[in-house]
């Protein structure tokens, strides 16, 4: 009897899984990006340092001024001595300061809501 119970439970469990996939992959699909829901300290580092990977087109483990997205003022903001160059150090200490303005209750993670959140509101404003 109790066995049928879990059983039933885990395919419970099992179906809002599913539905809750299909609504992510449904969003992720109209966004063009996958976000986590969930972004822990750790996570969110090793994100920015992809990012910053990716940005840093010579490797050299600075970004220099043809290396910003024109767009990006952020990473301008970024260059903490102003020197022109934005590096790992500089970058990352810019990110985690952002990842911890956006976790609103300091539980060490992001969700996509406190994400939403940060984006819409004030805070927003890096
Ligand atoms: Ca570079
Ligand atoms: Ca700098
Ligand atoms: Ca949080």
């Amino acid at each position: 009897m109790r066995l049928a119970v879990v059983i039933g439970l885990a395919a419970l469990l099992c179906a809002c899984g599913d539905a809750e996939a299909d609504r992510e992959a449904a969003d992720a699909a109209a966004k063009n990006f996958t976000p986590p829901a969930v972004t822990s300290r750790l996570d969110w580092g090793g994100q920015q340092e992809r990012r910053f990977n990716d940005l840093d087109r010579n490797a050299d483990g600075k970004l220099t001024d043809d290396e910003f997205p024109r767009v990006d003022s952020r990473l301008v903001r970024a260059d903490a001595n102003q020197d022109g160059e934005v590096t790992k150090g500089e970058f990352s200490e810019r990110a985690m300061a952002r990842f911890d303005r956006m976790d609103l209750n300091r539980d060490g993670t992001v969700t996509s809501e406190e994400q939403e959140t940060t984006r819409n509101g004030t805070l927003a404003a890096d």
